[in-house]
């Protein structure tokens, strides 16, 4: 088989599998993935120490998968066609957050994935990676042609605006590489001017000011005060900057049934959700991207939404 033909193949299969998705990047050090050094530098990570570990592999893919010559990305479409409510009475759950974990749902098709990659070509070794290695996903995205970073620094495509989960593998055989897509954004700054803490600047964004970062990974702190107001009842994560972009206007819902909301999630009252116990807390997000922030962080959200925002 000749190398267009298995590259060819492994796209089919990427798509087969139920990804949205797909391109191909050659595994080398990616100029733009040096950007990350000035963010840890200035500290725009905050307290996400794990973001400092293993930086010479999201620098450096070979240094991660020695054998690696080729990065196979793809992405799964999470868009429902539900708002969320306005009512002040419920708490805001990122629409990433409404039905299952995405981890579990593409690490399984990930393996499943590799493996057919190995029907096709017995020498075909890999390692598949959804946020579960240090690999710079949207970087990798953008090399493998699957859209482009956003002002809001999220990847961000045509055919399905940003509501995309990332993942890929990196494989041990050279194939045929797509290329990089322009940049999309324009004039536009809709999420900048949007974002209620000033978190974003063109490309960047500091985590210390972002809801989606302190509702989600700052961990066992208060938040500080100057972001009560600006929750505007953002319990878990915030997708202030997605809603308001014009490429999301076009988002198609997806295939995936395990990302439709439970209805309980989608829109949660926050009385219900302050009066969970840390049992009934593991319970009702076990399965769901919610339980990332831990019981205690979780309710500490809900109370300074309650205490506003009722
Ligand atoms: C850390 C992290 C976070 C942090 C930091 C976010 C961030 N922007 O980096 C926090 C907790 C805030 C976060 C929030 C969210 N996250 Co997150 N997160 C990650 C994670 C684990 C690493 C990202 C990373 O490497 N950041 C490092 C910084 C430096 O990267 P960056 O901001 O993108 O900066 C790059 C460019 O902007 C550019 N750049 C930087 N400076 C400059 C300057 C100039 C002049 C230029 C031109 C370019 C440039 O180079 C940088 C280097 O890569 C990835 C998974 C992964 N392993 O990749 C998921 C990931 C990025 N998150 C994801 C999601 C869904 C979200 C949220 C939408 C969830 C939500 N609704 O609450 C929000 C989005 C907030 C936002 N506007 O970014 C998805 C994004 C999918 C997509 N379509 O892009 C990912 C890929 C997970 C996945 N596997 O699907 N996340
Ligand atoms: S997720 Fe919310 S707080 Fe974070 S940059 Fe986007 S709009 Fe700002
Ligand atoms: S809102 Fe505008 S500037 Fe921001 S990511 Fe979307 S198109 Fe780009």
């Amino acid at each position: 088989m000749n190398i267009t033909e298995k590259t060819r193949r492994i796209k089919n299969l990427a798509l087969e599998a139920g990804f949205d998705k797909t391109g191909v990047a050659a595994a080398a050090v990616l100029p733009q993935a040096q950007y990350l050094k000035t963010w840890l530098a200035e500290g725009r990570h905050g307290e996400m120490q794990w973001m400092e570990n293993y930086l010479d592999k999201r620098l450096d893919i070979r240094k991660l998968y020695p054998q690696a010559r080729s990065v196979i990305m793809v992405a799964h479409n999470y868009f429902t066609p539900h708002q969320h409510s306005a009512d002040k009475s419920t708490g805001k759950i990122s629409r990433y957050a409404w039905g299952r974990d995405y981890h579990t749902i593409i690490k399984k098709k990930l393996k499943r994935l590799l493996q057919e990659f190995k029907e096709l070509d017995p020498k075909i070794e890999g390692q598949i990676f959804c946020d579960t290695a240090p690999v710079q996903e949207k970087l990798w995205a953008v090399q493998a042609g699957l859209g482009w970073q956003g002002k809001n620094t999220n990847l961000l495509t045509k055919g399905f605006g940003s509501w995309l989960f990332l993942g890929g593998i990196v494989i041990n055989q050279e194939l045929e590489y797509d290329d990089p897509l322009p940049d999309y954004c324009g004039n536009c700054t809709a999420c900048i001017d949007a974002c209620p803490t000033s978190a974003l600047k063109p490309y960047q964004l500091d985590a210390r000011r972002c809801l989606s970062y302190l509702t989600i990974e700052y961990w066992n702190k208060p938040i500080p005060s100057e972001f009560f107001s600006k929750m505007n009842n953002w319990v878990f994560g915030c997708d202030i900057c997605q809603d308001v972009c014009p490429w999301n206007r076009k988002a198609k819902p997806t295939a995936e049934p395990k990302y439709h909301p439970s209805p309980e999630n989608r829109a949660p009252k926050l009385q219900a959700l302050a009066e969970l116990d840390e049992a009934a807390f593991k319970k009702r997000f076990k399965k769901s991207p919610v339980f990332r922030a831990k019981f205690q962080n979780f309710l500490r959200n809900v109370k300074i939404i309650s205490g506003l925002g009722i």
